[in-house]
């Protein structure tokens, strides 16, 4: 039976992932890994956590000598979502974000190549890739130029998962995907926390003229990917993962206005974020054209679902905006060990 080390597995993706997982891959040992930073919620991964071939760790990626056992007791695959990955937080402090998405990446990288890792996928981002004008989109060719300090560190773990590829042989995989939405989102990202303000009754803040483009992507589509990227992704390959949807902010806005019964008097606009990327667009002929896959749920169905989760749940999203999530980790492992919690 193989096994497959999952870290940063109690965020808003890497949950998903194990859930995805557990549904359609029986025959597999999941190790799910986590820090359990401010981010990383047990919650998450409540519906799929259950008998003998799921294992939760909580270990920082940072930490070789907690890290080691779990691939000394056997590790096929891994899947590396472990990362800071707030842009906003990174202009405040960007200490974090060199710590565990370059310094983390290191670590593992190296347990890797010393125990044998079969497969080990670099879960990365569209923002390596900088700013787009009006036209045009990212492919893989296209050089990194990130922006802001998150997608800095984004992709100075992209350079180094390429050298262990070119240096040493380890069968390392990239994926750059484009913006996720989905349940389990950490209410500081755009799309859960416009919902939950307004289920609170706060307005939703816009950063500058609030026409800044992001490819939308459901979580699910994304997941879907990475497992399409396990099964025939060639050693040493990157490829762009998105959903074709390119939506402005505002646009955005407007379609969580409109589903939860508001109007455009509870936007605010706010200053912009600082060196805010502009556009991003992904050309994903690759991964279709050579692993057949492509995203499948469309943006109407997938906002209406994905607003009415934050709706229905609102009990997971309270007890993050009130930090009782936290208080919960410090009763069952003590307070110290919580990396990364402040920007
Ligand atoms: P998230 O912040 O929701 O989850 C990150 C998880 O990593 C958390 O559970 C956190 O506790 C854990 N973590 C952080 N530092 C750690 C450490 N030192 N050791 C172990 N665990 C640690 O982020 P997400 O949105 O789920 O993103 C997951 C990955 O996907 C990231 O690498 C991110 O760069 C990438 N990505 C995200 C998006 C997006 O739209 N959210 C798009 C493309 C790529
Ligand atoms: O309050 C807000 N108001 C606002 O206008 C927030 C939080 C965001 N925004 C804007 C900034 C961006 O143009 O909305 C857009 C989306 O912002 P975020 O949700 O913070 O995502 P983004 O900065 O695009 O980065 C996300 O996608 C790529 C993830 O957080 C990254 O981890 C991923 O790599």
């Amino acid at each position: 039976m193989s096994t497959v080390l999952v870290t940063g597995a109690a965020g808003f993706i890497g949950s998903n992932f194990v859930r995805l997982l557990r549904r359609q891959r029986a025959d597999v040992n999941v190790v799910a890994l986590d820090a359990l930073t401010y981010a990383g919620n047990l919650a998450n991964l409540a519906d799929c956590c259950d008998g003998p071939h799921y294992r939760f760790v909580r270990a920082d990626i940072c930490d070789s000598k907690a890290i080691e056992p779990v691939f000394a007791a056997g590790v096929d695959w891994v899947v590396n979502f472990a990362a800071e990955s707030h842009v906003d937080r990174s202009i405040h402090g960007a200490r974090a974000f060199v710590q565990t998405n370059v310094g983390g990446v290191q670590v593992l990288l190296d347990l890797a190549r010393e125990h044998d890792v079969k497969r080990f996928v670099q879960v990365s981002t569209d923002e390596v890739y900088g700013s787009l004008g009006a036209t045009g989109s990212f492919s893989e060719s296209t050089p990194i130029a990130p922006n802001s300090p998150y997608s800095a560190s984004k992709a100075s773990a992209d350079l180094l998962v390429q050298s262990y590829f070119h240096t040493f042989g380890l069968a390392t995989i990239i994926t750059r995907c484009s913006n996720n939405y989905g349940s389990h989102q950490f209410p500081e990202k755009l799309i859960p926390l416009f919902v939950t303000n307004l289920v609170e009754g706060r307005k939703v803040p816009l950063y500058g003229d609030g026409l800044n483009v992001r490819d939308w992507i459901h979580v699910d589509d994304h997941c879907e990917a990475i497992l399409a990227v396990l099964d025939g992704a060639a050693p040493g390959s990157v490829y762009n993962i998105g959903g074709n949807c390119e939506l402005r902010n505002i646009e955005i806005a407007r379609r969580i206005l409109s589903h939860l019964g508001h109007d455009e008097s509870m936007i605010e606009y706010v200053k912009d974020r600082p060196g805010h990327d502009r556009r991003y667009a992904m050309d994903i002929r690759r991964i279709g054209d050579e692993l057949g896959w492509r995203p499948r749920i469309g943006f109407d169905r997938g906002i209406v679902e994905t607003i009415d989760w934050y709706v229905n749940n609102e009990a997971w999203w309270r007890s993050i905006k009130t930090g009782d999530y936290l208080k919960y980790y410090e009763k069952q492992y003590g307070a110290g060990g919580v990396v990364g919690s402040d920007p």
